[in-house]
């Protein structure tokens, strides 16, 4: 069958005011770029003209501006889920201009699935190459594409000459059948495939193929700070301790970690120290420190669900696809987040919180108990289900006006349970085998800013008997007192007392 080669504009007269539109890629990386924007135009032409338009998303995690941004500031958004970071996105969802629901990554296509989420009625993915029988080559990054592209009525494929045709085979692409039929995803190694190197569709569906030429945006990262080195460090000394204990095995064990800069950090400081031996990474994301890595021979291998890199470094990758075709592998985010791989392959998880309270509860999303941040995104798929489930955070936010450790988080999104070890600039709090009280000693004296920590220790000594000392009018004073003056150090503990 043909492919029907057509202009962004075009395609987005197919999509519908009211439709569900899933998307694909994770974080910018193989998401749609140029059809998105033309289906904004369409929607502030449709405003103007005084009639409703606007879509429901479904998107793999983050995307770029191109398409979250474009589609926020059209006030195109029926609905929201999952992870995202654009500003204006955020703007909206915070306005209550885009309604948000968020979720465990690796629950979104079980749920399409499931009929939990509503129909699918387009899918918009682009591709690095399409034949005309339906064999679809994803880009840099797959999210839920599989499964927007079988459950769609129509699909429109952005065709984008940036990634070559020659990464077919980068790809393993699979889909787990549902209860009561799933079988065990039989994923036990890092480099095991489990499925094809393309998404098969039926090509009927496809109304229409999009040519671009669009780079993926350029993340890049801030240049290591201080606080940022330490934290990297912190982490990479902790981890070196519990080899030589032996509660990691000598070859050491597959490594998830978080985006951003934090994260960044802590894979360049794991892969300088040459204690720790060369590792394999199976994780969502796959930075600019893995490929740094793999180059040097300290990351042998690498699977995820996108190559969130610079574009220095894509360019560099596609440049020198012999070396590193072997070693790095794409899934479907059901599959790279998946709880059942992450506790079989014994995977050490490190994400980054938003703020922590004294007895080890993680708040990721939240600021303030009320505005979203990002959402978050694989942080729990990883973080339950890992080996040994680590947070990062700098012990303050806001020159030093926030603390990250609260007595109470404002929203929970990790809990006590969950969270085994936190880590700041100051030092590493091992939460495993204590009691509340203890992990509150622990995280106040080992991660706690010191400008905090006789506040966090009063909070402690308030004399609330019982299991764990929240004293409930007193709680959440941190955070009220930073509507109050717009500095958390002002509290005063007198009026509980
Ligand atoms: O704001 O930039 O205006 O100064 O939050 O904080 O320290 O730069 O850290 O970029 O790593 O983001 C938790 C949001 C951290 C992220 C979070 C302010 C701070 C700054 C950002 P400014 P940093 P990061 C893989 C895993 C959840 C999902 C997850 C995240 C801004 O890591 O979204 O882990 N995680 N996914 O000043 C108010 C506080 C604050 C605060 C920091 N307590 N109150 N503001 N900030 N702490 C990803 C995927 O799943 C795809």
């Amino acid at each position: 069958m043909a492919l029907n080669f057509i202009t962004a504009d075009e395609a987005a007269a197919l999509v519908q005011h009211n439709d569900n539109v899933g998307f694909s890629g994770f974080t910018p990386a193989g998401c749609p770029k140029v059809v998105p924007a033309a289906i904004a135009r369409r929607a502030n032409q449709e405003h103007e003209q005084g009639r409703p338009f606007k879509i429901g998303m479904f998107t793999g995690a983050s995307t770029g501006d191109r398409l979250d941004g474009e589609l926020a500031r059209a006030n195109a958004v029926k609905f929201r889920t999952p992870y995202q970071s654009n500003k204006d996105m955020r703007t909206a969802i915070n306005n209550g201009d885009a309604p948000y629901f968020d979720m465990h990554l690796s629950c979104e296509a079980q749920e399409l699935r499931y009929g939990f989420l509503g129909k699918v009625d387009v899918a918009i993915v682009e591709a690095a190459d399409i034949t005309e029988d339906g064999e679809i080559v994803p880009t840099s990054g797959v999210g839920i594409l599989p499964t927007i592209c079988r459950m769609a009525d129509k699909i429109i494929i952005e065709l984008n000459d940036k990634h070559p045709k020659e990464i077919r085979g980068m790809h393993d692409i699979a889909e787990p059948l549902d209860p009561p039929h799933r079988r065990e995803l039989p994923v036990y190694k890092p480099d095991d495939r489990v499925g094809l190197p393309f998404v098969k569709v039926d090509p009927a569906k496809i109304v229409g193929v999009v040519r671009t030429s669009e780079p993926n945006d350029d993340g890049g990262f801030a240049p290591l700070d201080d606080v940022t080195k330490a934290i990297g460090n912190n982490v990479a000394k902790f981890l070196v301790e519990e080899m030589k204990a032996g509660r990691i095995p000598a070859e050491f064990l597959p490594l998830q970690s978080g985006v951003g800069n934090v994260a960044n950090a802590v894979l360049g400081a794991l892969g300088s120290n040459h204690d720790i031996p060369a590792f394999n990474v199976y994780t969502e994301v796959i930075q600019d420190a893995v490929i740094q890595l793999m180059k040097e021979g300290r990351v042998k291998f690498a699977s995820g669900c996108s190559l969130s890199v610079s574009r220095s470094v894509i360019k560099e990758i596609y440049g020198n696809l012999d070396f590193f075709k072997d070693k790095l592998l794409l899934r479907p985010q059901e599959y790279s987040n998946n709880p059942e791989i992450v506790r079989r392959l014994g995977i050490i998880t490190i994400n980054t919180a938003l703020e922590a309270d004294i007895f080890g509860n993680i708040n990721s999303t939240h600021v303030n108990g009320v505005r979203m941040m990002n959402g978050i995104g694989g942080s729990g798929d990883f973080t339950r289900s890992g080996y040994l489930s680590i947070f990062t955070t700098p012990s303050t936010a806001k020159d030093g006006k926030i603390s990250a450790f609260v007595p109470m988080v404002s929203h929970l999104d990790h809990s006590e349970h969950s969270v085994k070890i936190i880590v700041t600039e100051y030092g590493v709090a091992d939460l495993r085998g204590k009691s509340p009280r203890q992990r509150a000693e622990e995280i106040i004296e080992k991660c706690a800013h010191p400008d905090y920590r006789p506040l966090l220790r009063e909070y402690l000594n308030l004399g609330v008997k019982g299991q764990t000392a929240q004293h409930l009018d007193a709680c959440f004073a941190f955070h009220k007192e930073i509507m109050k003056s717009g500095d958390m150090r002002n509290v005063n503990w007198e009026e509980y007392k």
